[in-house]
């Protein structure tokens, strides 16, 4: 048996050994819907976000130790509009140094938030972020080096949800909390008391952490939503550390309109939607005919001879119910038809690229002294050594704050290659959207096919073309990095200028 291959069997024992109560319930809880700071309207003040300590019941009736934004777990909606500058006040009061990235957003090195802008406890960081780019789904998380994983688990992330004028004159459901939802998808362990943990085992860094119970919205799934007849938009976004989430509808396909970086060309149906970490995906439920529609997640099969031998007890595996939409014919919201044409998009065009660049991301750098310079750059699994892993890394290399590793002309549109030693892995480029060629050397799936800042690697080749069009200093540069959160912590991150 493999070092590989044995982790993966002691790791399914030390999970039935170890973990805690599956906390699930006969009839399903409201959806909480996570509180909307609307700032489309105009913005007269600073606008605060405090990053802090709280206690947050997921429903199950305990009091687990969290981070919240604002709130008491994660932050709010924030929505905002194409052309503003947002002017945040981020307060730290978590006890703990930690950064505040905005995922997806077409912003400046200086204010991305990335692992050179440390809030030190006590501190406020005020950026001011110009919003430039189209209506999108994006969100914000911790990216404090060495802690990102256990930082965002805990609570620190939000959404922000850009809007334009072609987005607030669509024909598409938009009234919050009606028939317009933002769906944040987790999977979380909680143990004997009914409190969140973050379970450190042989299997943590390998795999990235895995929970056993899905969280909506803060709520233990399922969850349920009374809706109006008609269209009813959601807007996920898998916030997972590390688990991909397979989503279908109980009845009928998927209806996906948007992707990372805003709306496809036009809607695509599909069977199965599957997310990434870090991802996001806005789809479209027909609330018109069924009573009643649901939110299927899937956790995946167990893997190999003893997860065949224990795939009916292990809790982490198989299909979930996440939300369940119920009609209510006495509720009025959107009264128009499935769209067409969404967004005007021309295929990517290779030849507009002056470079190509290629990174090869490591689950193991290989030998002791890539383990000991992994440790020494704050490369969280390069001294604990477990089961063997050395360190990962992205060419070679394991991250190094230190160490500026791609240097890119702004203005340039260059193709990045990507491929992997092992496992899937979600890549993730700060400061643009960019467009799949390929993913893992195949087209990629339609609903993948428009703006993305993701892109799943896993065999052979998954190419990504984008422009550049803001700096990033060598103070503050852009990351580029797995987005399984304990491999990013890990060492499977690197930095790039644009100048
Ligand atoms: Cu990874």
């Amino acid at each position: 048996m493999d070092r590989r291959a044995f982790l993966k069997t002691a790791g399914a024992g030390t999970l039935l050994a170890t973990s805690g109560m599956v906390w699930t319930q006969n009839s399903a809880r409201a959806l909480p819907l996570l509180p909307m700071t609307d700032l489309t309207g105009g913005i007269d003040a600073r606008v605060p976000l405090a990053l802090k300590n709280a206690i947050h019941d997921f429903g199950n009736g305990a009091g687990s130790e969290t981070f919240g934004i604002n709130h008491n777990y994660l932050g709010p909606v924030l929505r905002v509009k194409q052309g503003q500058t947002l002017p945040f006040d981020v307060s730290n009061t978590i006890d703990d140094v930690t950064t505040l990235h905005w995922h997806g957003l077409h912003i400046p090195g200086d204010v991305d938030g990335g692992p050179h802008q440390e809030i030190e406890p006590g501190h406020t960081w005020s950026p001011d972020l110009p919003i430039v780019q189209n209506a999108s789904m994006n969100w914000f998380h911790s990216h404090m080096h060495g802690k990102t994983s256990h930082q965002t688990y805990k609570g620190l992330a939000g959404i922000m949800l850009i809007e334009d004028d072609a987005s607030l004159s669509a024909d598409l459901p938009k009234t919050y909390g009606v028939d317009d939802f933002t769906l944040i998808l987790q999977d979380k362990t909680f143990d004997a008391a009914g409190r969140m943990s973050y379970v450190v085992n042989a299997e943590l860094f390998e795999e990235g952490f895995i929970g056993d119970t899905l969280v909506v919205n803060g709520a233990i799934a399922p969850v349920m939503q009374s809706v109006p007849t008609g269209l009813v938009r959601l807007r996920i976004l898998n916030a997972c550390n590390a688990r991909f989430l397979s989503l279908s509808m109980a009845t009928g396909p998927v209806t996906v309109i948007a992707s990372d970086g805003g709306f496809l060309s036009s809607s695509v149906e599909t069977d199965t939607l599957f997310m990434s970490p870090g991802e996001r995906y806005e789809i479209l439920v027909d609330m018109n005919q069924a009573d009643a529609n649901s939110l299927i997640v899937d956790f995946g099969a167990p893997e190999g001879v003893l997860g065949f031998l224990t795939g009916l007890v292990r809790p982490d595996t198989g299909r979930k119910t996440a939300l369940t939409l119920s009609r209510n014919a006495q509720q009025k919201g959107f009264s128009g038809s499935m769209p067409n044409a969404l967004a005007t998009m021309a295929p990517p065009d290779r030849s507009q690229a002056t470079r190509t660049r290629s990174f090869k991301l490591t689950m193991d750098g290989g030998g002791e002294q890539f383990a000991a310079l992994a440790a020494s750059w704050g490369n969280v699994c390069g001294n604990v050594n477990m089961g063997g892993l050395s360190g990962m890394g992205i060419n070679g290399q394991p991250m190094n704050m230190d160490r500026i590793d791609e240097q890119v002309r702004k203005g340039d549109t260059e193709i990045w290659r990507i491929s992997v030693d092992d496992e899937l892995h979600p890549f993730h480029i700060h400061g643009c959207s960019f467009r799949i060629l390929s993913q893992e050397d195949a087209p990629p799936p339609a609903y993948a096919q428009g703006w993305k800042d993701m892109v799943h690697v896993q065999g052979g080749w998954s190419e990504v073309m984008m422009r550049f069009d803001y700096e990033a200093p060598e103070e503050t540069p852009y990351m580029y990095h797995c987005h399984i959160l304990e491999h990013e912590d890990c060492g499977m991150m690197g930095q790039f200028t644009v100048t």
